[in-house]
Order: structure tokens, then C-alpha cells, then sequence
């Protein structure tokens, strides 16, 4: 083979496994089986070997590489990522509908409804199809800079799938830890003596701000993309709900339960519908998030401070609290088993 012929199998090679890894990871639906992707997988490395001069970052090679770092850079953003108002209850939604609903004259608002996942907020930066950077949220308008760990987050395509490939994109997202891998991940953390994790949210935490890769690519993180900040491309995007579906097509997992809502009763009734659905997800999520599917509108609203005015985050009750432990009985049983019993202030 000769560096022509292998930069044209590189290319195809790098394609299929690209596909693969998106029907495998983030669609759940592998169209080979493991054996033919292992064997797809060891004839890229091979080539790579032969002419290491080929190899580029978004090759499906090159998740985990570098050395580790010392400390994290600071990365902006190219535009800031806002934070969410929140709602507690009925009423403080009616007074948002409300608020809205007057700005723009209009008395049947539609709104995306999305679960608002508790995970990192995370931005990655897309040029001409190729992940260039990704970083925490930070304040906003910079983070850190978590590339390294980014890219070793399978759900997280390397190069863009699909068509209409934009020039520039920075993709907005939570990365988490789903109720299966917390406790996978616990466990082996036990086995090595090391950090037990209190919750979900922490161990994502925990995992995207290690500065060996190595560490990261072994904790079972996932990613679901909420939404764009800077985009330059040739497709138009005027819905946020269209945003949703591009990023599907482009290759990033997208929350399922997300649905285009018509006016504040249909908004309501989506918070009761997810709310009994909540126990039955596979991750953790804290209420669910509103936002104004047209984009103009969401234009003429803008931002207060660093807070959308078009989007809220309608939270759920705590289901942790701090109380306080008022005494610790011990309960002798009838066979000598000796309980302890927390008595907790209410
Ligand atoms: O699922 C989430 N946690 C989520 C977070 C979501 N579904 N949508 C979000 N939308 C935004 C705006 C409207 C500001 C673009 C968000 C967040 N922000 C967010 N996450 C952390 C801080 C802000």
C-alpha cells in the first residue's frame, strides 16, 4: 500500500467506524456485529502504524492519547453560556407564561420541553465537522479546558455524521452518569480503595475534571446535547426544536423525552407526565426545562443578566434534604441482632 492508497482507505476506514460507533453507542443499535467492528477497528490501527504521518485527532484511534496534564487552560466560549431561571411551583410558571405571552403578544406560546438532566454543563467546538475543543461551563463566558477528557466519551462524535456539515458549531450538553454506571462505577472504585462517590452528579463531576485521560475513558460517562451556541453554516436553523433534531442527524444523543409544546396547559401537563416518569428513567434528572421554540422570538425577549428571559427550568422538589440527627437508638432483637435506629428531625 502507498500514502495515497492508505489516505483513501484511512478516510473510508475512519467513516465506517464513525457510523458504527454512533449505531453502537448512541443509538443502541449496532449494524455489525462486535467481532467485524474489532476487525474494522485493528485494520485502522495497523495502517496508522504504517504511516503514522496520517493520523489526525478525529481519528476513532485517537480518544485517549496525550499525557497527562498539570493543570486545566482556560477556554472561552464563543458565545457565553447563559444559566437557567428557575420555577418552583404552578403559579411561578403562570406569572412566566404570562410575562411572555404579553412581550410578544401572542396568547398560544410554543415552547420545547426537555427533562433537564443533572450532569455537567459542557460546550464543544466543531470546525468543518471536527471536534477542535471542549470545556466546562465555568462563569459562563470561559471554563476549563476538558478536551481531553471530552473526547473520550464515546456518545461524543469526534467528526460530525451527516450532511450539511456547518463550518463552525459549538454544541451545548450535559455530560452524566446514568443509575447503572454510578453503581458499576462505585463498585470499582471499592475494589480499588479509592473515592466513593455520594451520587451521580459527582462522579461525572469527579471524572470530567481528571488530568489523565487514561482515568476518564475508564468512567462511564454519556452526554445528551441541549442545544447551539455559535453556528456557521449553510442550513438555516429558525426552531430550537429543529436544533434538537439536526444534532441527532449530526450524530449526538438527544434527550428522547424531549417534545414540541403548544401553550401552558400542555406545558403543565408535561411536568406531571415526566414527573411520573422520573422513577422510571435511567438517570437522574431535577425538573424539566421550557424554552421558546421559535428563535426570533427568543431574540425579541433576550437575556436578563445571564439568564435567557425565554426559557425557565421548572424544578422538582428536593429529594434530598439536611436534617438533623436528633438520637440513635439501638434496637436489641429477639436473636441478639443489634439495629441502630436514626431518630431524625422532620
Ligand atoms: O438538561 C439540562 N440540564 C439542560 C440544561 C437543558 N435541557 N437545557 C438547558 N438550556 C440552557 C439554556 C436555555 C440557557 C441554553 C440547560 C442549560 N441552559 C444549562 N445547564 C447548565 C447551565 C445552564
Amino acid at each position: 500500500m502507498n500514502q495515497k492508497q492508505a489516505t483513501k482507505e484511512l478516510e473510508n476506514l475512519r467513516k465506517k467506524i464513525t457510523i458504527h460507533n454512533h449505531q453502537y453507542y448512541v443509538l443502541d443499535d449496532p449494524y455489525i456485529p462486535d467481532s467485524e467492528y474489532d476487525r474494522l477497528f485493528q485494520q485502522l490501527i495497523k495502517i496508522e502504524k504504517d504511516f503514522p504521518q496520517l493520523i489526525i485527532p478525529s481519528s476513532p484511534s485517537q480518544r485517549v492519547g496525550a499525557n497527562p496534564l498539570n493543570e486545566f487552560d482556560e477556554i472561552k466560549h464563543i458565545i457565553p453560556m447563559l444559566s437557567l431561571a428557575n420555577a418552583f411551583d404552578k403559579n411561578e410558571m403562570k406569572k412566566f407564561y404570562e410575562r411572555l405571552s404579553n412581550e410578544l403578544s401572542s396568547e398560544n406560546l410554543a415552547f420545547s420541553g426537555e427533562t433537564k438532566l443533572d450532569g455537567l454543563a459542557i460546550n464543544i467546538l466543531y470546525e468543518n465537522g471536527n471536534l477542535k475543543t471542549a470545556g466546562t461551563r465555568g462563569d459562563g463566558f470561559s471554563g476549563e479546558d476538558v478536551s481531553q477528557n471530552v473526547r473520550t466519551i464515546l456518545q461524543i462524535p469526534l467528526q460530525l455524521i451527516g450532511e450539511n456539515i456547518p463550518d463552525l458549531l459549538e454544541v451545548r450538553g450535559e455530560v452524566y452518569i446514568t443509575h447503572k454506571g454510578f453503581i458499576e462505577l462505585n463498585k470499582n472504585q471499592k475494589k480499588e480503595k479509592k473515592k466513593i462517590f455520594a451520587n451521580p452528579r459527582n462522579a461525572a463531576a469527579g471524572s470530567l475534571r481528571q488530568l489523565d485521560s487514561k482515568i476518564t475513558s475508564t468512567r462511564p460517562l454519556s452526554f445528551s446535547a441541549y442545544g447551539i451556541g455559535k453556528y456557521k453554516g449553510k442550513l438555516k436553523i429558525k426552531y430550537h426544536t429543529h436544533a434538537l433534531k439536526q444534532l441527532k442527524l449530526w450524530g449526538f444523543p438527544v434527550s428522547v423525552e424531549s417534545k414540541k409544546l403548544n401553550g401552558l396547559r400542555e406545558c403543565l401537563e408535561y411536568y406531571l407526565y415526566i414527573s411520573n416518569k422520573r422513577k422510571k428513567l435511567l438517570y437522574d434528572i431535577d425538573g424539566v426545562v421550557y424554552k421558546i421554540d421559535n428563535i426570533e422570538q427568543q431574540k425579541i425577549l433576550g437575556n436578563v443578566s445571564r439568564s435567557p428571559r425565554w426559557a425557565i427550568a421548572y424544578k422538582f422538589p428536593p429529594t434530598e434534604e439536611i436534617t438533623q440527627l436528633l438520637d440513635i437508638e439501638v434496637q436489641v432483637g429477639r436473636t441478639g441482632t443489634v439495629t441502630p435506629v436514626a431518630r431524625l428531625a422532620p
